[in-house]
C-alpha cells in the first residue's frame, strides 16, 4: 500500500469539520487505496472538542485512517502536509463591518499562509472553505510566496452542486445528465451560475430550460441565496453539503474531470475573460494531472458579461480592502 497522505483540517471542531472528517477517514477524499493521516488545527478553546471528534474517528475503526494529531499552532499543523482544508474562519457577527470581518480573517489566514509556506510538503494543495473564502484564499496565498499560486483555491463547488440540484428538479433529469455548468466570481450572493454553455443529455442546457424569466428570477437567486434558506430552515448553516462539496473539490483536483465536462472552482485568475490577474475567482475549470485549468475560449453573451463583471467587481473591492489593511 501507499504511504499515508497528510491532510490538515482547520476548524476541526466545527460543524463542517464534524461532517468532513468522517468522509475523509472513510477514503472519499482521495479514493479507496490511499491511507490518510489527519492533522487537526483548532483554537486553544476548541482543542478539547476536537479531541472528542478524534475519539469518535477512532471509534469509526476506518481502515484507511492511519493517525490523528491535534494542534493549536499552525506551524505544527501544516508541517509536512499534502492537502490543507481551511475551514475555520471568523464569522460575521452582529454590528461587524466588512472591514472588521476582513481584518479578523486576515489574523487567521496570514499566519496559516506563512505556516504553509514554511513547512508544507512540496505538492501542497489548499482549499479554503471559511468565508469570505475567495479573499481568505488570496490572503493565505500572498503569505506563501514559495508555493505555486495555483495551489491556492477557494470553494464554489457547493454553489455548483446547488445549481445542479435546481436544474435537475426543473428538468426532471438526474444530476449526472447535466454537464458544463459554471459558477463565476465570488462565493457570495453576487455569484453567477451560468447555464449558457451547459448540456443536458447532449443537448444545450439553456435551450432545454427555455425560460429566461425562471433563470433570472428563480434559478440564479435560489442558488445564490441557498445558504440563507438553509439557515432559515435548519437553524444552522449548511454543513454536510459543504463538507460534501469540499470532498468533491479535492477529489476532482486529484483525479481529474471527465472528458468533455467541467466543474467550478475559485482559482487564481490569469486574466482570462477579463477577470483581473491575481484574483481568486470562480471559473469553469477542468482538472487534469493534478491541476485545475480555466476552460478557455467560451463566448460570453451580454447577460453573462454583466453578471460576471458585477461579481468580479466585488472580488476586486475585497482585494483592495485587504490591501489597504496591509493583509496582502
Ligand atoms: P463553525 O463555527 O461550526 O466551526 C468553525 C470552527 O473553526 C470552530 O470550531 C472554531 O473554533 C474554528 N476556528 C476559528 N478560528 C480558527 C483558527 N484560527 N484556526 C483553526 N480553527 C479555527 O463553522 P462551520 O459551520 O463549520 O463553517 C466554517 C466556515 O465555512 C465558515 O466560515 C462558513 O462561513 C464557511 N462556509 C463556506 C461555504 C462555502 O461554500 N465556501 C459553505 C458553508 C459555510 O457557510
Amino acid at each position: 500500500t501507499q504511504a499515508p497522505v497528510n491532510v490538515t483540517v482547520t476548524g476541526a471542531a466545527g460543524q463542517i469539520g464534524y461532517a468532513l472528517l468522517f468522509r475523509i477517514a472513510s477514503g472519499q477524499l482521495l479514493g479507496p487505496d490511499t491511507p490518510v493521516k489527519l492533522r487537526l488545527l483548532e483554537i486553544p478553546q476548541a482543542v478539547k472538542a476536537a479531541e472528542g471528534t478524534a475519539m469518535e474517528l477512532d471509534d469509526g475503526a476506518f481502515p484507511l485512517l492511519s493517525g490523528i494529531d491535534i494542534f493549536d499552532d499552525p506551524k505544527q499543523a501544516f508541517s509536512g502536509t499534502n492537502i490543507a482544508l481551511l475551514v475555520g474562519a471568523r464569522p460575521r457577527t452582529k454590528g461587524m463591518e466588512r472591514g472588521d470581518l476582513l481584518e479578523a480573517n486576515g489574523g487567521i489566514f496570514k499566519p496559516q499562509g506563512e505556516a504553509i509556506n514554511a513547512g508544507a510538503a512540496d505538492d501542497i494543495r489548499v482549499l479554503v472553505v471559511g468565508n469570505p473564502a475567495n479573499t481568505n484564499a488570496l490572503i493565505a496565498k500572498s503569505h506563501a510566496p514559495d508555493v505555486p499560486a495555483d495551489r491556492f483555491t477557494a470553494m464554489t463547488r457547493l454553489d455548483h452542486n446547488r445549481a445542479l440540484a435546481q436544474l435537475s428538479k426543473k428538468l426532471d433529469v438526474p444530476v449526472s445528465d447535466i454537464k458544463r455548468l459554471a459558477i463565476w466570481g465570488n462565493h457570495s450572493a453576487t455569484q453567477y451560475p451560468m447555464i449558457t454553455h451547459g448540456t443536458v443529455g447532449g443537448k444545450n442546457l439553456a435551450e432545454a430550460v427555455n425560460d429566461q424569466t425562471w433563470v433570472e428570477e428563480t434559478f440564479i437567486p435560489t442558488v445564490a441565496k441557498r445558504g440563507a434558506a438553509i439557515i432559515e430552515a435548519r437553524g444552522l448553516s449548511s454543513a454536510a453539503s459543504a463538507a460534501s462539496a469540499a470532498i468533491d473539490h479535492v477529489y476532482t483536483w486529484v483525479n481529474g474531470t471527465d472528458e468533455g465536462d467541467w466543474t467550478s472552482a475559485a482559482v487564481i485568475s490569469d486574466g482570462s475573460y477579463g477577470v483581473p490577474e491575481g484574483l481568486i475567482s470562480s471559473f469553469p475549470v477542468t482538472a487534469k494531472d493534478g491541476k485545475y485549468e480555466i476552460v478557455q475560449g467560451l463566448e460570453i453573451d451580454d447577460f453573462s458579461r454583466t453578471r460576471i463583471d458585477a461579481t468580479v467587481g466585488e472580488l476586486a473591492e475585497e482585494r483592495d480592502a485587504v490591501q489597504k489593511l496591509g493583509l496582502i
